[in-house]
């Protein structure tokens, strides 16, 4: 069977730079799908903080599969490199009918990079209708700088996004997106199975580049999100040419010369 990992191209790169998020609709087979809620059931065995990728999980189990699929371990080494290390793992349940939803919030505690990122893989091995409580993201909010549940009190922001995917979904997240579960409405118990990696080398140009001049890649780097205010919102966009010129190393990258004008700081005294 090929292994090879499906890397990235430049425009999703770029789109998850703008959206903080990437989804990767039922790259998981059915088979695996089926054998993941036994043992997300029966729970994952911890791992220790900062164990490398290659020794976290033996061959042959759930979450080796689930990392091993070409897509997944492509979409992992083009965001955070070969062998990141693992922060921790958790299964998330949501029972039926139960609890409340989860306060909005990011899974940064306090985290000013911003030129390195955490990401979370986030799997969910189940068809989750709107009913089930899947996780709700808020598009574009991870590079606005907040402490865990600062955002806690916020609802229903325009253009928020409520999961709804089909069985084998994994979306990869940057560590400062908004986001919460919600409650589950339905029948069925939610599960999720989420880990977070931290990368282990810089992270730049890790993905397919051969895609990284075309007009797209700038395109997505400008998406505007509908809760964006007029102004502030204009803060995301800079704070994405900051993170791509980190992710290319191209430190003249610039939209709309936003971040060259404020670095114009000029040492020449006056005659
Ligand atoms: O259960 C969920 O959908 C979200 C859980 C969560 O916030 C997290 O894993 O950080
Ligand atoms: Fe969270």
């Amino acid at each position: 069977m090929e292994n090879t990992p499906v890397l990235l191209s430049s425009v999703q790169m770029a789109r998850f730079v703008a959206r903080g998020s990437l989804r990767l609709d039922a790259v998981v087979p059915p088979a695996l799908n089926a054998d993941a809620l036994s043992f997300l059931t029966a729970g994952v065995p911890d791992v220790d903080y900062g164990t490398p990728l290659s020794k976290a999980y033996p061959e042959g189990s759930f979450p080796r599969r689930l990392l091993d699929i070409p897509e997944v371990a492509g979409a992992l080494q083009s965001l955070v490199g070969r062998e990141p290390e693992i922060d921790h793992h958790a299964v998330h349940v949501r029972e039926p009918h139960g609890g409340e939803a989860q306060s909005l919030h990011a899974d940064a505690i306090i985290d000013v990079r911003s030129d390195a990122f955490d990401v979370q893989l986030m799997y969910y091995p189940q068809d989750v209708t709107l009913e089930m409580g899947g996780t709700l993201s808020v598009p574009g909010s991870h590079l606005r700088r907040v402490n865990e549940t600062d955002t806690g009190r916020y609802q229903n922001l325009l253009g928020q996004d409520r999961l709804v995917c089909p069985a084998g979904t994994v979306v990869f997240v940057h560590h400062g997106i908004w986001h919460g579960g919600r409650r589950n409405d339905s029948d069925v118990t939610r599960f999720m199975f989420k880990i977070r990696f931290n990368p282990t080398v810089r992270q730049r140009l890790l993905w397919d580049t051969s895609d990284l001049e075309d007009p797209p890649v700038v395109e997505e780097l400008r998406t505007w999100f509908p809760w964006y205010e007029q102004a502030t919102g204009r803060l995301e966009v800079y704070n994405r040419v900051l993170l791509w010129r980190a992710l290319t190393g191209d430190d003249a990258f610039d939209i709309d010369h936003w971040a060259t004008r404020i670095a114009n700081r000029p040492q020449e005294a006056a005659r």
